[in-house]
C-alpha cells in the first residue's frame, strides 16, 4: 500500500486532470513512456452528477459505480489501462467513496442514472437512506466528529461502518484492480474514519498479475488529507494505511519560490519542515484544488500561470529526493468552476500538440514541457542516491549533487549566478536538460564542461528564461 509498483527505472506521476481515456493511451505510448513518466492519476472514473455548464467538480459528486464519464465508458478505461500498463505507466484512480452527489436542480448521472439526493436514494448503486451518516454541515475543523460524520459542502454522506456499504466501495475497487490499476488516490480520506479505511483497503485484491505486476502486490494507495497543523485531524492519523498528500510541501514550496523563504533554507528540505516521511510523502507543487483556490492552499500555491517559478519549484522538487513526486497536468482556466475545453459545451475536447511537444486546445500540458520533463528524466538517472555537495550563497543561489549522477544549480536571486561549483560527474562536456536537450552527440541549450576534478564554471543569468541548470550522466555529450 506505500509502494506505488513503479515499472524499474522510472518515477514521477503526472495527473492528467479531466483527460479522456483515449487520448490517456496515446499519451502513455507516445510521450509518457519515452520521457520515464512512472504513473498517471486520472480523474474519478465513475458516473457522476451532470451539473449545468459542466464545472470540472461535477465529477466529485458520484450517482453510481457505472464506468461511464466525460473521459469515456468502461470499454474505454479497460483499454487504457492495458495499452499504458504494456509500456510501464501505471494507472492510479482517484476515487470518491467519502460522499455520493448533492441535491441539485435536475439530478442524472453521466451514464444515464437518477437519483434523489434529498431522499438520500442512488438506485443505481444502490444505496437508500440508511447507508448515509444523518444529515449536518461541516463548519468545525476543530471537531473530527463532525469532519466524518457530517456533510462536506452538502454532499450527501457515507457510512463506511455499514457493512453493504463497505461491500459496494470494496466491489467497486476490486473492479478496477481487475481492470489492471496500480493503485487509488482517496478522495476526501480526512472525512473518514482511519478503522474504517483500514477493513476496506484490507480487503482489497492484490494487483493483476496479468498486467505484470508481481504476485501479492499490494494496490498502491495515497490519501487526500490536508493537514496543514491547527486541526482536530492529524495526518499522521493515515501513515500507517498508506500514503498521504503533503500539503504542507506544496505550501513551503510555493513560499520559497515566490521569494519568501530563501532557498538555503532548503538545505534539510524534508521532515524537518513538518512533513511526513519520505515515503509516506505524496509531493507535488500544485494540485487540481489548490491551483485554483479550492481546499488548502491559499495565495502562495503556484501554478502554470506563474511559470519561470512553477518551473524553478518543479525542477527543485524533481531533484530533490524527497518524497513520491507528483506533476500537475492542466487545462487554462480564468474562473475556478470552469470544466476542461470542450467541443460543443459538453464533450471533452481532446488536446492538440505541437511541432515542440507542448499542448492547444485549451490544454496546458505542463508534464510536456521540456523544464518538466526533462527532470523526470533526471529523477530516474538520479535514482537512490544521496543529496551531496549542498552548496549555497548565503542567499537564493543553490547547487547540490546526487551522488555521482546528476546536477542541478538553482539561481533566485534577482543577479547572476556565476562561478565555479563541484558537479560531482565525471570529467566531459554535459547538455543542460533545462535550456535544452541532448540530441545525438550535439545539445539545444547550454553546454557544461566538467574537468577532472568535478567542477564546472556555471552560469545562470538573471535574464534567462529559467532560473535552474541541470546535468546528468545521461545528458554527457
Ligand atoms: C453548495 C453550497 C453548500 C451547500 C450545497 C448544497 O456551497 O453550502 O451545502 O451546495 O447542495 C461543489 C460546489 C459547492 C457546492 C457543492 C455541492 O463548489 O459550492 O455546495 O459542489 O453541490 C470539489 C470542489 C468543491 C465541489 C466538490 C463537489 O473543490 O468545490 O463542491 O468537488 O463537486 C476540503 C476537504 C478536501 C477537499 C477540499 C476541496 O477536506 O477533501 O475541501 N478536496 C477533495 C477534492 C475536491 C473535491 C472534494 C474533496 C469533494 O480534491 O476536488 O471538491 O469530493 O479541504
Ligand atoms: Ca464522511
Amino acid at each position: 500500500q506505500f509502494n506505488p509498483n513503479y515499472a524499474a527505472g522510472r518515477s514521477t506521476i503526472v495527473h492528467l486532470f479531466e483527460w479522456k481515456w483515449d487520448d490517456i493511451a496515446a499519451e502513455c505510448e507516445n510521450f509518457l513512456a519515452p520521457k520515464g513518466y512512472a504513473g498517471v492519476q486520472v480523474s474519478p472514473v465513475n458516473e457522476n452528477v451532470v451539473v449545468a455548464n459542466r464545472p470540472w467538480w461535477e465529477r466529485y459528486q458520484p450517482i453510481s459505480y457505472i464506468l461511464t464519464t466525460r473521459s469515456g465508458n468502461e470499454a474505454q478505461f479497460a483499454n487504457m489501462v492495458r495499452r499504458c500498463n504494456n509500456v510501464g505507466v501505471r494507472i492510479y484512480v482517484d476515487i470518491v467513496f467519502n460522499h455520493m452527489a448533492a441535491n441539485h436542480n435536475s439530478v442524472v448521472g453521466t451514464a444515464g442514472s437518477t437519483a434523489d439526493p434529498n431522499a438520500k436514494s442512488y438506485p443505481a448503486v444502490p444505496y437508500s437512506s440508511y447507508d448515509f451518516h444523518a444529515t449536518c454541515g461541516i463548519n468545525n475543523y476543530n471537531d473530527a466528529n463532525q469532519v466524518r460524520n457530517c456533510e462536506l459542502v452538502g454532499l450527501k454522506d457515507l457510512d463506511q461502518s455499514n457493512e453493504w456499504v463497505r461491500d459496494r466501495i470494496v466491489e467497486f475497487m476490486n473492479k478496477l484492480i481487475s481492470l489492471g490499476v496500480a493503485g487509488f488516490r482517496v478522495d476526501a480520506a480526512k472525512h473518514m474514519w482511519p478503522a474504517d479505511l483500514k477493513v476496506i483497503y484490507s480487503r482489497l485484491n492484490n494487483l493483476n498479475t496479468a498486467h505484470g505486476f508481481a504476485a501479492n502486490t499490494r494496490p498502491f494507495i495515497v490519501q487526500e488529507v490536508i493537514d496543514m497543523g491547527g486541526e482536530a485531524i492529524s495526518k499522521y492519523e493515515y501513515t500507517d494505511l498508506g500514503t498521504v498528500t503533503e500539503f504542507r510541501h506544496s505550501d513551503s514550496i510555493g513560499k520559497v519560490f515566490r521569494g519568501k523563504d530563501q532557498m538555503r533554507w532548503l538545505v534539510n528540505w524534508g521532515t524537518a519542515w513538518g512533513f511526513m516521511p519520505s515515503d509516506r510523502s505524496l509531493v507535488f507543487v500544485d494540485n487540481h484544488d489548490n491551483q485554483r483556490g479550492h481546499g488548502a492552499g491559499g495565495a502562495d500555491i503556484l501554478n502554470y500561470k506563474t511559470s519561470k517559478q512553477y518551473k524553478m519549484a518543479n525542477a527543485f522538487m524533481l531533484a530533490h529526493p524527497f518524497g513520491i513526486t507528483r506533476v500537475m497536468s492542466s487545462f487554462a482556466f480564468d474562473n475556478t468552476d470552469q470544466g476542461p475545453p470542450t467541443t460543443d459545451g459538453t464533450n471533452i475536447r481532446s488536446p492538440i500538440f505541437n511541432a515542440d511537444d507542448s499542448c492547444s486546445g485549451g490544454w496546458v500540458c505542463e508534464h510536456r514541457w521540456r523544464q518538466i520533463y526533462n527532470m523526470v528524466g533526471f529523477r530516474n538517472v538520479a535514482g537512490n542516491t544521496a543529496i551531496q555537495n549542498w552548496w549555497d550563497n548565503g542567499s537564493n543561489q543553490i547547487s547540490f549533487c546526487r551522488g555521482n549522477k546528476a546536477f542541478i544549480a538553482i539561481n533566485g536571486d534577482s543577479y547572476d549566478l556565476n562561478t565555479s561549483l563541484q558537479t560531482c560527474l565525471p570529467a566531459g562536456t554535459y547538455c543542460d536538460v533545462i535550456s535544452g536537450s541532448k540530441s545525438g552527440s550535439s545539445c539545444t541549450g547550454k553546454s557544461v564542461v566538467v574537468g577532472s576534478d568535478g567542477r564546472a564554471s556555471i552560469t545562470i543569468r538573471k535574464s534567462e528564461e529559467d532560473g535552474v541548470l541541470a546535468i546528468h550522466v545521461e545528458s554527457k555529450l
